[in-house]
């Protein structure tokens, strides 16, 4: 029998408290989990996903002085990466967001001016969220160009290490791409792939999610550039991925959703994308190799699924 999923926007409201790992439970390898004073910063600012509800804005968190350095930090030391190893989406995007969105060195942008500008953009808005949701319901997100966002940030003692999504990693990583409309086009293919998809197919699409939104590189004119998340929050590994030491293949869905991959170091191998348009019509083709009884389209005008 096919797996619930999200029918309506509004269902999107079952996630806020579905985490895998919850804000106060942090893994003893966590920067900020002997400190309890972050400890009960990230409560606050995970409570606010916690109550969060579609329709509403999304709340203004006050960083502190010790957030914002911390975002200073990577912020200005990424963009002295940007223009030689982010993806010209990526490039063209991000004085948008510096222009419309506050983003710069001394100000950690708000989620809810950010939805709005992506909201005109592509039609992707954000939800904060509580910390890692499941794949099933973080692509199930995706159907619905529906970004789901952490609002709080790294432990201030590793200002260029996570182990888990934050907001730079969400800000500077994520957001520039979901503004350009192929790339939102090519998410929602995964996100649309995933409803009602088996155990098994979720774990592919999970997979071609990993070496594309958050690792994917492409080819751009005589270059390769990182467009994946992943990659573009990451100092160590923006350098790392265009050198000549990881293996680069080419992306093809079927390969890559059997690809394994590490978690905790950088990738060995990266899959090369020649456009997101081509890379959408390869996961629409590998979509559709799937064992699931239906296909589905998204209504924008109702936000809502609709079953074929
Ligand atoms: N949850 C959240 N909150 N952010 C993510 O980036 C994320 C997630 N990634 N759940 C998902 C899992 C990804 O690793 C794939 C789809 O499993
Ligand atoms: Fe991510």
């Amino acid at each position: 029998s096919t797996p619930w999923f999200p029918r309506k926007m509004i269902d999107l409201d079952t996630f806020a408290d579905k985490v895998l790992e919850m804000g106060e439970e942090l893994d003893a390898d966590h920067p900020g989990a002997k400190d309890a004073v972050y400890r009960a910063r990230r409560s606050e600012i995970t409570n606010l996903a916690k109550t969060y509800r579609t329709g509403q804005p999304i709340p203004h968190v006050e960083y502190t002085a010790v957030e914002k350095e911390t975002w200073t930090t990577v912020f200005n030391k990424l963009i002295t990466m940007f223009p030689t190893y982010a993806c010209r989406e990526h490039q063209y995007v991000f004085p948008l967001l510096i222009q419309n969105c506050g983003y710069g060195p001394d100000n950690i942008p708000q989620l809810d001016g950010v939805s709005k500008f992506l909201k005109d953009c592509t039609g992707f808005t954000l939800r904060p969220v509580m910390g890692l949701l499941t794949s099933r319901d973080f692509l199930n997100g995706l159907a619905f160009r529906v970004f789901h966002s952490t609002q709080y940030i790294r432990h201030h003692s590793k200002p260029l290490y996570t182990p888990e999504p934050d907001v730079c990693h969400e800000l500077l990583g994520h957001v520039p791409l979901f503004a350009d409309p192929s790339f939102a086009d090519f998410s929602q293919e995964i996100g649309l792939a995933s409803l009602g998809a088996s155990d098994d197919d979720i774990e592919r699409l999970a997979t071609i999610y990993w070496f594309t939104v958050e690792f994917g590189i492409c080819r751009q004119g005589d270059q390769l550039r990182a467009y994946g998340a992943g990659l573009l929050s990451s100092f160590g590994e923006l350098e790392y991925c265009l050198s000549d030491k990881p293996e680069i293949r080419p992306f093809e869905p079927s390969k890559v959703a059997q690809q394994k991959y590490p978690i905790t170091h950088y990738q060995p191998v990266y899959f090369v994308a020649e456009s997101f348009k081509d890379a959408q019509m390869r996961v629409r083709e590998f979509a559709n190799s799937l064992s699931r009884p239906f296909s589905v389209r998204y209504n924008a005008y109702t936000e809502s699924i609709e079953i074929l």
